[in-house]
């Protein structure tokens, strides 16, 4: 038997399998042999051969935003009317075939925008490019989902589930669970809070599925058998991601607006240029990227050019960007903006820094 055939042999049970506390085992003993298959499916194949020419765009600018939808619903049109790049667009499907990259320019960052071949249910598994596609996807800093606004959620529900099958994980954080293979003692199973979901005999007999029988675990938060089998899985991807309703110029105003209060939405319309602009806004706060001045002794702030940054940088990473030695002679930094209590304030290398803060280094 294939693995493809495991797989929907085991997606079967579980839609036919009720769910209660008789079969909470069984489900989750499941759900952990559906992970394995699945990540086997994942595994490149061993003979490097014509796999994704074309899709191997060099990485350029501050983040890398990917377009995923399926074919035909304007992620060209939308990489024409965003950048400076031109990528063929026309009415038939399938119209682009490779990575098509263009850069917006926005806040003083460089946005990466990728135009994608339109994927179809099954590209998970291997179903035209949808493999290369989506792996292009887990290598960006943000997906797009792109969508006809005509078309209703199936295309969304659909997308979702194939990003998914691929260790993909959109607008959720990851688990809060440590865990760590040893190599005796046991399982070490604790939680900090009580589990609802879970229990020791449960961790225990996923952890068997896995032929792992030494481990330390521990559940800080109420995570789900899902969730704790993406942990021992340890190759999932957690993304941002914003769902593009496109083509609203032929749907109705009352459509729109529903469509528009969907959690992580934007409505818009490449052919009119409708709502771009808040488009953007949305890219760059779901990048959620961070812009550091620089200031030297006794000068103003220079605001030409910022230092764009991830989330969560720190006084070291700017360091780093600035000059690969500066940090051996970084004696203190002053600190003017949101992240410090007084203006300036004194930090050291671990200060975390926000949106928008001025930075001065002292050397030694
Ligand atoms: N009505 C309407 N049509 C649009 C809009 N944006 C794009 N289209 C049309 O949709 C068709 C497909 O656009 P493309 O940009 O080629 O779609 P794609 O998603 O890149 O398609 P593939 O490359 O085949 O995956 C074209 O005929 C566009 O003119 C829009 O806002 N409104
Ligand atoms: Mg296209």
């Amino acid at each position: 038997m294939g693995i493809l055939e495991k797989i929907s042999d085991i997606e079967k049970e579980i839609a036919r399998t009720q769910k209660n506390k008789a079969t909470e085992y069984h489900l989750g003993l499941l759900k952990a042999k559906l992970a394995k298959y699945r990540s086997e499916l994942l595994e490149p194949p061993k003979s490097a051969g014509a796999k994704g020419e074309g899709f191997d765009v060099m990485k350029s600018g501050d983040a890398r935003v990917a377009l995923i939808g399926f074919p035909s619903v304007g992620k060209s049109t939308l990489l024409n009317v965003m950048t400076d790049t031109k990528s063929e667009s026309a009415s038939y499907e399938f119209t682009t075939l490779t990575c098509i990259p263009g850069i917006i320019p926005y806040n003083g960052a460089n946005i990466q925008l990728l135009d994608l071949p339109g994927i179809i249910e099954g590209a998970s598994q291997g179903k035209g490019r949808g493999k290369q596609v989506i792996a292009v996807a887990r290598t960006s800093d943000l997906v797009i989902i792109m969508l006809d606004a005509s078309k209703g959620e199936i295309q969304k529900t659909l997308l979702e589930k194939e990003l998914e099958t691929c260790g993909i994980r959109l607008n959720t954080k990851q688990p809060n669970i440590y865990f760590k293979i040893k190599k005796a003692g046991g399982i070490a199973f604790n939680a900090t809070v009580t589990l609802t979901h879970m229990s020791e005999k449960m961790v225990q007999l996923i952890l068997h599925e896995y032929k792992i029988f030494n481990a330390e675990v521990l559940f800080r938060e109420d995570a789900t058998a899902d969730e704790f089998i993406d942990v021992i899985q340890a190759n999932r991807v957690y993304l941002p991601c914003i769902y593009v309703y496109n083509k609203i110029d032929c749907v109705s105003l009352e459509e729109v607006d529903r469509l528009a209060r969907v959690n992580h939405s934007v409505v818009i319309s490449c052919n009119y240029k409708l709502n771009l602009d808040y488009l953007c806004e949305q890219i760059w706060e779901h990048l959620a990227l961070r812009r550091i001045y620089t200031k030297r002794r006794g000068e103003p702030p220079d605001f030409s050019e910022a230092i764009i940054m991830r989330r969560g940088a720190s006084v070291e990473h700017v360091c780093h960007r600035i000059h690969r030695t500066l940090v051996d002679q970084f004696k203190y930094a002053l600190v003017w903006g949101s992240s410090t209590k007084y203006s300036p304030q004194r930090v050291g290398l671990s200060h975390i820094l926000d949106d928008e803060d001025v930075i001065q280094v002292m050397k030694k």
